[in-house]
């Protein structure tokens, strides 16, 4: 019995894998392993040799069972201890850089003219992109005749056969916005209107659809003054430096009388700079809000009176960071993108007063 012993104990201690201790399990004390065959012979001893030999084969089969458990779980950690060895994992390394989309020029100078504008009071109002001809081009005091309304290269919207009605448009401005506000909030508001718009023009400087940004100051005594100011401010704080404006007399159906704004710029070898030199660089058109106009709004003229303005945002945003080709801006490529693109972290650069 201490030769079963031994002879065990050595195999157990020297098993490679659960499954080497699962066949010498068998072996030992399985129905028909070494061990199990002798208890079966104690049947056929005498009573006082069975009474030592029992005990005895009892005790041995005790003793390999718990060397095959110890064993088992020896085993056990040890694997554990081999695949914690082999998947290690360093969480304090940083992340593998990911390739990550930019924020469009556009966006960004859209975040920037709202903050700008923000802190000289004026919200944010939002409208439909397809108008009808009431608010796109009448209540804007441009009849049905006006040059203007040609002049506008319009998109219209399809009418079903035998529907007479004027056809719906692509907006051509962000005004008819304007328009929905004064309607809705009336008098005194302050609110700018960024959007998209649509007109039928497509060459080096042009794109059919293109954004804006329209202001609107109403009140008692609002003039051309606090236009100039708010232009100049907003023109200083957009570009990071004190920028000075000049108005030339113009024509727009919705304002009298009406301004063309040119922002001062230095040309050097075929680059503008904004803010210096005796140049002049027309970025937008404004004027006193036409009483008409109010009128269409459900503004009483006799009672107050504004200021209106309007500038593409894609102009000023190829003016301020350098973008050469006004197309590239909608052609989704990335090499564009990743190079004109922000990052989602970059704050929008404004200044406060000049
Ligand atoms: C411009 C130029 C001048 C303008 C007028 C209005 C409204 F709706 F209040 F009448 N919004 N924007 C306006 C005036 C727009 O864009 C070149």
């Amino acid at each position: 019995m201490d030769d079963l012993k031994a002879k065990y104990l050595d195999l157990i201690a020297g098993a490679g894998d659960e499954s080497a201790l699962e066949e010498l399990r068998v072996q030992a004390v399985g129905k028909k392993g070494e061990i199990s065959l002798q208890m079966r012979e104690l049947g056929k001893m005498s009573p006082e040799e069975r009474q030592v030999m029992g005990p005895k084969l009892n005790a041995l089969k005790d003793e390999i069972n718990s060397a095959l458990a110890a064993k088992k779980a020896a085993l056990a950690d040890a694997a554990l201890d081999e695949r914690l060895r082999a998947e290690w994992l360093d969480v304090t390394l940083p992340v593998r850089p990911q390739r990550q989309g930019t924020i469009h020029p556009v966006s960004q100078v859209w975040e920037e003219c709202t903050a700008i504008f923000a802190d000289m009071g004026f919200s944010v109002a939002e409208g439909p992109q397809v108008e009808t001809d009431w608010y796109n081009f009448d209540a804007l005091n441009i009849p049905g005749h006006h040059p203007a309304r040609a002049e506008m290269d319009t998109f219209y919207m399809h009418r079903a056969e035998g529907d007479n009605r004027p056809p719906h448009v692509l907006r051509t401005h962000t005004s008819p916005v304007q328009i929905r506000s004064m309607e809705q909030g009336g008098a005194p508001t302050r609110i700018i209107c960024p959007g998209r718009v649509y007109r039928a023009d497509y060459d080096q400087t042009h794109t059919p659809m293109f954004h804006q940004v329209e202001g609107l100051a109403i009140d008692r005594d609002i003039s051309m003054a606090n236009l100039k100011w708010v232009l100049e401010e907003f023109f200083s704080a957009y570009f990071g430096t004190k920028v000075k404006t000049r108005f030339r007399a113009s024509h727009f159906p919705f304002t009298e009388p009406s301004a063309e704004v040119d922002i001062q710029c230095s040309w050097e070898n075929g680059t503008v700079k904004v803010g210096e030199g005796d140049g002049w660089l027309e970025v937008l058109g404004s004027g006193m809000i036409h009483p008409k106009v109010l009128q269409a709004g459900g503004i009483d003229p006799n009672e107050w009176q504004g200021f209106a303005f309007g500038m593409g945002i894609d102009r000023i945003a190829m003016l301020k960071y350098g973008i050469p080709d006004l197309r590239a801006f909608f052609d989704s490529d990335l090499r564009w993108l990743r190079h004109y693109g922000f990052s989602a972290l970059q704050v929008p650069t404004i200044r406060g007063g000049v």
